[in-house]
């Protein structure tokens, strides 16, 4: 019987079970045919051939991103105080300067704190920073206890030291790896991080906590704004502050998420052009990788699975991938012509990493209608061998995370744009 247990459990770690109705396609020659919707042709049927016309095709494409996937994000009518609750201007034997932010946002009466975790190099000069939102919380990124745990929800996770949707004290520095500060700071550029959670939690509670808190009166519609709309429109902010900042070049702030929050960042892109440049880690279906291949994660699975993450209407698509009038390749041309990166792990293929690499194809053709390169490559890339123009992309050995190699190749796209 032990034996037997052990196998079961060696299998659903190759096979992992995902649910009883879905089975995941893995299998490329299952991909089916599919034609994805035109980049380049207007509503009307005119074909965009210029700057001006694209001006026109990108705002129908963010509409219909906004009415059918993500959900509209209310304009921002509030204001934000910050406070700098933590400094140290020798941190790294006097390199760098690390600070806790404490952002309030206020708006008709209701409150909500972001803490930023900043870390920026002492060099004097405006300095180009990434900007990204963490999973477990800044605790997770700081070795001494000067950085606190996060009182706000946070996801189950034993090996982050997470249990009861509360952190603890057991995560304190196990994310270092993934946010390489030292690094960062050592190449000239500064890092801005906060947890995700306290900007909108990640579970289903009717969009009434978070951010959402900060609109009671919003009347919620299918066209309403998910939880990655929040996670964006959090980026956002954190933006309106960067902006007054005299350390940061506020031109040159790259936005990068992983995962779900590869899929926040492409959305803050895609919403808010005053970011410099997007990186697109794993993100999988819903971010990078194109909904018609139905490869790994599916619109019916994610939706299922994740109902708070995008507007209702977006499971009008579930098994019905056909009918959606916009496919990711067009998210990812709403970046140009910012610098875009999208990354894959080879074994990260619940995030179909060929799709992600064929929505960079796709969305090339926005760039050079602007002037820039698109992704230079036109099969997908050996492993370890990136593709780097304006927009850059490579599939790395691995699986799903985001680690130094990937932050190798990102530092190396800020050096060639930046
Ligand atoms: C998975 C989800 C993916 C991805 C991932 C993550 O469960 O299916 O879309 O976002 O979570 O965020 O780690």
């Amino acid at each position: 019987m032990k034996s037997f247990l052990v196998i079961v459990c060696f299998l659903s770690t190759l096979f992992p079970v995902y649910s009883q109705d879905f089975v995941p396609n893995f299998d490329e020659d299952k991909v089916p045919d599919y034609q994805l919707p035109s980049l380049l042709t207007m509503e009307n049927g005119e074909s965009v051939r210029t700057k001006k016309q694209w001006g026109k095709r990108r705002a129908e494409l963010l509409n219909l991103f906004e009415n059918e996937v993500y959900g509209e994000s209310p304009e921002w009518d509030g204001q934000i105080t910050s406070e700098i609750i933590l400094e140290n201007k020798n941190y790294m034997n006097g390199k760098a300067t690390r600070q806790v932010v404490r952002l309030t946002l206020e708006r008709q009466g209701q409150f909500i704190d972001f803490d930023l975790l900043v870390f920026y190099p002492n060099s004097g000069k405006k300095v180009p920073a990434f900007l990204g939102l963490n999973f477990y919380g800044n605790h997770t990124i700081s070795s001494d206890d000067q950085v606190s745990v996060p009182d706000t929800w946070v996801r189950n996770n034993e090996a982050m030291g997470s249990a009861n949707n509360k952190a603890s004290e057991k995560g304190r520095g196990l994310r270092i790896d993934n946010w390489p500060y030292e690094d960062i700071v050592s190449r000239g550029y500064g890092l801005v991080t906060l947890y995700y959670g306290q900007i909108d939690p990640d579970y289903d509670d009717g969009f009434k906590n978070g951010v959402h808190a900060l609109y009671p009166d919003e009347q919620r519609a299918a066209s309403s704004w998910g939880s990655i709309a929040a996670w964006a429109w959090g980026l956002s902010r954190v933006m309106d502050y960067l902006e007054e900042e005299d350390w940061v070049n506020e031109k040159k702030v790259a936005v990068l998420g992983h995962s779900r929050l590869g899929k926040g960042a492409l959305w803050a892109g895609a919403t808010d052009q005053r970011f410099g440049m997007l990186i697109s880690n794993d993100s999988g279906c819903g971010g990078a990788a194109l909904s018609l291949r139905k490869y790994g994660e599916t619109v019916g699975r994610i939706n299922n699975s994740f109902p708070h993450w995008f507007a209702g209407n977006f499971s009008s698509y579930n098994e019905n991938e056909e009918n959606l009038p916009v496919d990711q390749h067009q998210l990812l041309a709403l970046m140009a012509p910012r610098p875009l990166y999208v990354a894959s792990g080879v074994e990260d293929r619940w995030a179909d990493p060929k799709g992600e690499f064929l929505s960079c194809v796709a969305a090339s053709p926005a760039y050079e209608l602007l002037g820039k390169e698109g992704v230079p490559a036109e099969v997908l890339p050996p492993l370890g061998q990136p593709a780097m123009g304006g927009i850059g992309y490579h599939i790395r050995s691995g699986g799903h995370g985001l680690l130094p190699y990937d932050w190798k190749q990102y530092l190396d796209f800020a050096d060639m744009h930046f």
